[in-house]
């Protein structure tokens, strides 16, 4: 979609921080990170929500976590540890309607959210 951030981004239209790529998926750092470690993941296709998925993008969604897993390792937070959050919604303070998880690490993260 043109009109969409995400999209420009898997395009090469917006300059970004890549922090893992493949032929499906996506990983930027945010750029307004909430914590030492902040990575979006998302699929180079574009999927609004999680209220798009469809049953024949699980593989691809499983494949957005094992993205996280590796960056996380790969960054030596695999044994601290790490939070994964798909925002979905404008209650759920989704801003960017591509979906992304957002892998936050590095610091200790309080529960519940805000
Ligand atoms: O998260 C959307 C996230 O997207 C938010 O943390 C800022 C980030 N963002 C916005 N524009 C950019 C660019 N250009 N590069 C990297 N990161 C970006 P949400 O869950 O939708 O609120």
């Amino acid at each position: 979609m043109s009109n969409c951030l995400f999209c420009r981004i898997v395009a090469g239209e917006i300059p970004a921080k890549i922090a893992y790529e493949d032929d499906d998926v996506l990983a930027f750092h945010d750029i307004n990170p909430q914590a030492p470690l902040h990575v979006l993941i998302i699929p180079r296709k574009h999927i609004a929500t999680i209220n798009d998925l469809a049953t024949d993008d699980a593989e691809l969604v499983g494949r957005l976590y094992l993205a996280a897993k590796k960056i996380a390792a790969e960054a030596g937070y695999a044994e601290e540890g790490y939070r994964v959050v798909m925002n979905c919604g404008a209650d759920a303070g989704q801003t960017v309607f591509h979906i992304h998880l957002h892998l936050l690490a590095g610091r200790h993260l309080t529960w519940p959210p805000g």
